[in-house]
C-alpha cells in the first residue's frame, strides 16, 4: 500500500459522557428539556467540534466504559442500530432516540488485530442490541450530525477480574491493534475515549439537576489527582500518566479503570507531545475533561 493510501488516526480525544451534558444541550433526540448547565465542559466540546470540523475523516472509533463485557472485548458487528437509549441512573435526564451506522468492516479488522495481540474478542451480531449511553453521549457531543459511521468497542473486565496492571497491558495491546487495523484499512479515523477522570460522585440529586449552585468538586484529593494527570498531559508526558495510572485508579476511583483512556494512549503511540485540554469540570462531583490530541502536533506542539 502506498503511503498516501495508508489509513491513519487523524485525532483522538478524551470525551467524557455524563448524560447531563446532552440534557443541558436540549438536542431534538433527547426527550427531557433543561435550562442549560455545565457550560464550561460543553464549551470544551464546542472547541473540539470546531477543530474536528476542519479535519477530513471517515469514521469515529469509540471505547466505552458502559458497554461492559464479561468475556473479552466485543465490537458492534451490525450495520445499523436505531432505538431509544435510557440512562439507567438518570432516566429523568437521558431518553435519547438514536439512529446510527457502524463501520462493520473496520470493526472486524480491529477485532482480528486484537486477536493477533492475544486478546479474547467477539463480534456482537444481535440486531436488537441496545447501544450503551457512554457511546451515544460521547459521539453526540463530539459529532452531533451522526453522518459518519462509528466503530464501538466494549470494556472487558480485566482490571476488575485480575488487576489494574493486567487491565492496562490489555488496553495498550487493544490500542496497538486499533492503530494497525486503521492503517491497513486505508481509512482516516478519529478516536474517542469516552470516560471521566476522578469518579466519586454525589449520592443525592438536586431537585433541579441543572441548578449549578449545587455543582462542585466533591473531594479536593480527587481534584488534585485530576490536575496531576491533566498537567502531565499538557506537558506531553503520557508515559508518566500511564506509570501512575494504577494509583490514580485506586485513589481517585477513576473511570479510567474501564480502559478507555489507556486504549487511546496505546492507539496514539503514547503521545510525547502536549494534549490540548479544552475544558475541565465536575458533573455530580466527578472530574471530567475534554482533551484533544492530534498527531500532526507532534513536531509543533499545540496549535
Ligand atoms: O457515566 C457517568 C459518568 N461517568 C459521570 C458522571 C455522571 C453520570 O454518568
Ligand atoms: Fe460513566
Amino acid at each position: 500500500m502506498s503511503e498516501e493510501n495508508r489509513g491513519k488516526i487523524v485525532a483522538g480525544a478524551l470525551a467524557p459522557h455524563p448524560p447531563h451534558l446532552v440534557y443541558a444541550q436540549n438536542p431534538p433526540q433527547n426527550e427531557p428539556r433543561s435550562e442549560g448547565g455545565w457550560e464550561v465542559l460543553r464549551w470544551g466540546y464546542e472547541r473540539l467540534r470546531r477543530n474536528w470540523s476542519k479535519l477530513d475523516y471517515d469514521v469515529i472509533v469509540v471505547h466505552s466504559p458502559h458497554w461492559k463485557t464479561r468475556c473479552g472485548t466485543h465490537f458492534l458487528g451490525v450495520e445499523h442500530f436505531a432505538s431509544k437509549s435510557v440512562d439507567p441512573i438518570f432516566p429523568n435526564l437521558f431518553r435519547y432516540t438514536y439512529d446510527l451506522t457502524v463501520d462493520v468492516e473496520l470493526s472486524e479488522m480491529i477485532c482480528a488485530e486484537a486477536e493477533a495481540e492475544g486478546l479474547e474478542t467477539q463480534m456482537m451480531r444481535n440486531p436488537d442490541f441496545r447501544v450503551d449511553y457512554g457511546t451515544i453521549t460521547a459521539c453526540h457531543l463530539s459529532h452531533p450530525e451522526w453522518n459518519k459511521p462509528i466503530v464501538c468497542i466494549s470494556s472487558n473486565q480485566g482490571y476488575f477480574d485480575f488487576s489494574n496492571e493486567v487491565g492496562e497491558a490489555r488496553m495498550l495491546a487493544l490500542g496497538r491493534a486499533t492503530a494497525r487495523a486503521i492503517e491497513k484499512s486505508g481509512k482516516r479515523a478519529v478516536l474517542l475515549a469516552s470516560c471521566s477522570l476522578s469518579h466519586r460522585h454525589f449520592t443525592k440529586e438536586p431537585a433541579i439537576p441543572e441548578d449549578m449552585k449545587h455543582e462542585h468538586v466533591y473531594h479536593n484529593g480527587q481534584y488534585l489527582w485530576d490536575m496531576k494527570i491533566l498537567n502531565l498531559i499538557k506537558e506531553g508526558k503520557c508515559q508518566e500518566v500511564l506509570d501512575i495510572m494504577p494509583d490514580f485508579i485506586e485513589q481517585a476511583m477513576a473511570e479510567t479503570k474501564d480502559g478507555s483512556f489507556t486504549w487511546l494512549m496505546g492507539a496514539l503511540g503514547i503521545p510525547d507531545y502536549p494534549g490540548d485540554v479544552h475544558s475541565y469540570g465536575s458533573v455530580i462531583g466527578t472530574g471530567n475533561a475534554v482533551v484533544e490530541w492530534n498527531p500532526a502536533w507532534k513536531e509543533g506542539g499545540v496549535q
